[in-house]
């Protein structure tokens, strides 16, 4: 994995959009957002068949923008229809379970502690998350916001690793979780809430450091 795929890293399941699931993400890969996770989970959340449909369809449109598809938990699914990747967090399939089904794809672990960001590591994780950074309402048992203090510290013990921030990021805090080590943003409200996809994925890309956008 090269750290810049993990820039604007959307996130997005069917609960998390009050207009069309699939015109928001086609908004965003048009704006440039350059990964893609499906996290279908929470109350009215798509199961069976309705899931798998719902996965092609954004795996579809994904290929058509030649961004990556990763899909959260779902290992059966990812693997049914050949995924690109899966997003695990800490109390998932452990990862070296899930390494042999997945040879070739991309794995991401979230990490809340040095602890668990060495063993993700070890255990040949392409990627990290790190959060929630920030107060978030996207996820119902998410931890207290921990601010950019383990990011900080996760980046200088890994300097060149990919690391993905998340949680309650807004177009405001993109200066300050890039300026603490992160590679890219990983959003859900951000955009799915948002009146001007195209604007909010624009100001959330890499932009130079000490540039602020609104
Ligand atoms: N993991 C940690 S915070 C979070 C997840 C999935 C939710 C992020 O959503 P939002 O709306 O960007 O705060
Ligand atoms: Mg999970």
């Amino acid at each position: 994995m090269k750290r810049h795929e993990l820039d604007v890293y959307f996130i997005m399941g069917t609960i998390n959009c009050s207009g069309d699931p699939l015109v928001i993400l086609e908004k965003a890969l048009q704006a440039g957002i350059t990964m893609f996770q499906l996290r279908e989970k929470g109350d009215g959340a798509l199961t069976g068949t309705a899931l798998v449909e719902f996965a092609k369809s954004c795996q579809k449109l994904c290929r058509q923008y030649n961004v990556p598809f990763i899909i959260n938990d779902h290992v059966e699914l990812a693997l049914e229809i050949d995924a690109d990747g899966i997003h695990i967090g800490q109390d998932d399939t452990e990862l070296a379970q899930i390494r042999t089904p997945f040879p070739n794809k991309w794995i991401g672990v979230s990490v809340h502690s040095m602890e668990e960001m060495d063993f993700a590591v070890k255990d040949g994780a392409d990627y990290v998350g790190i959060g929630p950074i920030f107060e978030t309402t996207s996820k119902l048992d998410a931890k207290d916001a921990a601010g950019v203090t383990f990011l900080t510290l996760a980046r200088e013990a890994y300097p060149s690793y990919p690391i993905v921030a998340i949680g309650g990021i807004t177009t405001k805090d993109v200066y300050e979780v890039r300026a603490a080590g992160a590679d890219g943003v990983a959003v859900i409200s951000a955009i799915c809430q948002s009146d001007d996809i195209n604007a909010t994925v624009k100001a959330i890309k890499d932009n130079p450091v000490g540039q602020f956008f609104n």
